[in-house]
């Protein structure tokens, strides 16, 4: 196989406590992976963390943003530089554990799959082997229903619509044009499944165990998810109208 280099996006807010022995088990995975942080200027000091340790590891990089702060226009500006730093792949995942480096070879490996070529692998717990952290009931059936919710609005047919761990062709990214995403939340996640189906590119599902974050805090808010919500009301619209 020709040699490639697999980028990890991977946004902070607050992840002192974990980034960099994320980082450093992503980066065990093998020489072609590469992490690139993007941080919006943490209190907690994330970026000084990354940039101390990134000067004895050069396949470690920071991307330290200082305004339009939030989790999708950190997810647009991390494709963007891990495009122009002539990334084949390119994945996304939280910095807090829930998204796992254990399953990134098999998300990458996906791509590879002799036969219909995908453009997207999706880091899933809703196809059979994949699992949701341990919550209440209440939580379950919000779950399921606004999966219901994404795949009908959006015609997508994968069943974790709401997974932010994610293993992208670079292909892909540029054919969607990432540089327009305009979610400047959590609701990129959406945005760019959305688009990603609308262009007719194939998307593979591999099941995941996703684990509630044991250090550091979580920044969903009840008034993020329904924004997030409103936002695929939104796509809906801009597609019906045209502006998509
Ligand atoms: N750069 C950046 N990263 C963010 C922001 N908000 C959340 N994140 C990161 O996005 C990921 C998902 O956020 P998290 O708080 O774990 O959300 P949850 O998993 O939905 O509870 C984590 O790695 C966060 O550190 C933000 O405003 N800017
Ligand atoms: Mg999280």
């Amino acid at each position: 196989m020709a040699p490639r280099k697999i980028i990890c996006t991977v946004p902070t807010y607050n992840e002192a406590e974990n980034i960099l022995q994320l980082s450093n088990e992503l980066l065990a995975l093998g020489p072609e992976y590469e992490v690139l942080v993007v941080d919006d200027d943490s209190p907690d000091g994330t970026s000084p963390l990354v940039e101390s340790a990134a000067k004895d590891e050069p396949r470690l990089h920071l991307l330290c943003r200082n305004t339009d702060r939030g989790r999708g226009a950190a997810g647009r500006d991390g494709f963007l530089k891990a495009l122009a730093m002539g990334a084949d792949v390119v994945l996304e995942m939280d910095a807090d554990f829930s998204h796992h480096p254990r399953f990134v070879p098999t998300m990458v490996a996906r791509l590879d799959q002799p036969g219909a070529e995908v453009g997207l692998v999706l880091g899933s717990r809703g196809v059979e082997g994949g699992s949701d952290a341990d919550r209440g009931l209440v939580r379950q059936l919000v779950t399921v229903l606004a999966n219901l919710y994404i795949r009908i609005l959006l015609g997508v047919g994968v069943r974790d619509c709401n997974s932010g761990f994610r293993c992208w062709r670079a292909a892909t990214l540029q054919a969607i044009r990432v540089e327009d995403t305009f979610s400047k939340g959590p609701a990129i996640v959406q945005e760019l499944l959305f688009k990603t189906a609308r262009a007719g590119i194939p998307i593979a599902e591999i099941p995941i165990e996703f684990v509630d974050r044991v250090r550091g805090e979580s920044t969903l808010t009840l008034g993020i998810l329904v924004r997030g919500y409103t936002t695929v009301l939104k796509l809906r619209w801009m597609a019906i109208t045209g502006k998509l």
